[in-house]
């Protein structure tokens, strides 16, 4: 028996098998959770369901976070299938492409700036708000996925580290709402991950060469590794975490001086 068997999880950012949402989704399946899935439109639609197949789902939702009325609409079908929910998975992150390459402030714009913090940051609360009245006395929680570009700069990463800075205080204060209800909300913030939304970030492959020569385990972090932690903070194991953000970043953040670089200098 899993350590999530008789949860119910609701898994939102599935794009393909290689998203971190997937990743999650097969680790909380491995654990005996029983999964529904949304998808953002029909072009991913067919994806989902087939995704969401392989693990034994038949609950596939629409569900695009920009629409309030989606949002309200996911949470009544769902409530159509299941009677309760005790997780909620938040994998969306969105900002406009030119705004994620070159300096800042050349780039940022009020639209993309706002376009950013709504579908990354603002949707989580409103996702979380539709939730509650599905999670009403379950020992529930609800699980976000940050990056390290919220809490340091980041070359490119601009407007979404702002977004994102937002999502963790999102986390603290959505904590703090929903303790006395017992439901925990927790983040994880992902070491960089070749994923669709990593996919035509300029340099990314030396963004990765680099974060490997700087990472204590030397290597970039899996989708099952996030995966796992995933299930693990969404379980009843981490009963007593909340409002917290977990690092699965294979130590990147925690490095003042990379050992291998300053090796390098000294030959
Ligand atoms: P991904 O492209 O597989 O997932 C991003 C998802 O966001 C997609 O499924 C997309 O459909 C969804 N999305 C975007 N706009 C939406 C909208 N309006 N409505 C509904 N869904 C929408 O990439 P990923 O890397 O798995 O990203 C998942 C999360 O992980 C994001 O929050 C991302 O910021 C975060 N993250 C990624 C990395 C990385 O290096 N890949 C590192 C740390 C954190
Ligand atoms: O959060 C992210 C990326 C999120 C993202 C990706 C895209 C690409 C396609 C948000 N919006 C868009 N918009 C698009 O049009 N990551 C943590 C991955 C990532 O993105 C970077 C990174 C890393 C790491 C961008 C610049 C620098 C580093």
């Amino acid at each position: 028996m899993g350590f999530l068997s008789g949860k119910k999880a609701l898994i939102c950012g599935i794009a393909n098998n290689r998203s971190i949402a997937w990743g999650i989704a097969q680790s909380m399946h491995r654990q005996g959770a029983e999964l529904a899935f949304s998808y953002p439109n029909d072009k991913l639609k067919s994806r989902v369901i087939d995704l969401g197949k392989q693990l034994g789902s038949n609950t596939i939702l629409p569900c695009d976070v920009s629409s309030d009325d989606d949002i309200n609409n996911l949470f009544v079908e769902l409530g159509e299938h299941w009677d309760s929910l005790d997780i909620l998975v938040h994998c969306i992150a969105f900002a406009n492409r030119e705004e994620l390459d070159g300096n800042y402030l050349e780039t940022v714009t009020r639209e993309g700036f706002t376009l950013a913090h709504d579908i990354s940051s603002y949707s989580f609360s409103a996702m979380g708000k539709a939730a509650l009245p599905l999670m009403q006395g379950r020992d529930a929680s609800m699980l976000t996925l940050s990056y390290l570009g919220a809490v340091r700069s980041m070359p490119n990463y601009n407007v979404m580290g702002l977004a994102k800075a937002s999502l963790e205080a999102n986390v603290r204060y959505m904590a703090q709402s929903l303790g006395s209800q017992n439901i925990r909300v927790n983040a994880i913030s992902a070491g960089p991950i070749r994923t669709l939304a990593a996919s035509g970030i300029k340099n990314f492959r030396a963004m990765l060469g680099y974060f490997e020569k700087v990472a204590p385990l030397g290597r970039p972090v899996t989708i099952d590794e996030v995966g796992n932690t995933a299930a693990f903070l969404c379980s009843d194991l981490a009963s007593g975490i909340t409002g917290e953000i977990t690092y699965v970043d294979a130590g990147f953040s925690t490095v003042s001086l990379s050992e291998q670089l300053l090796q390098d200098e000294t030959r």
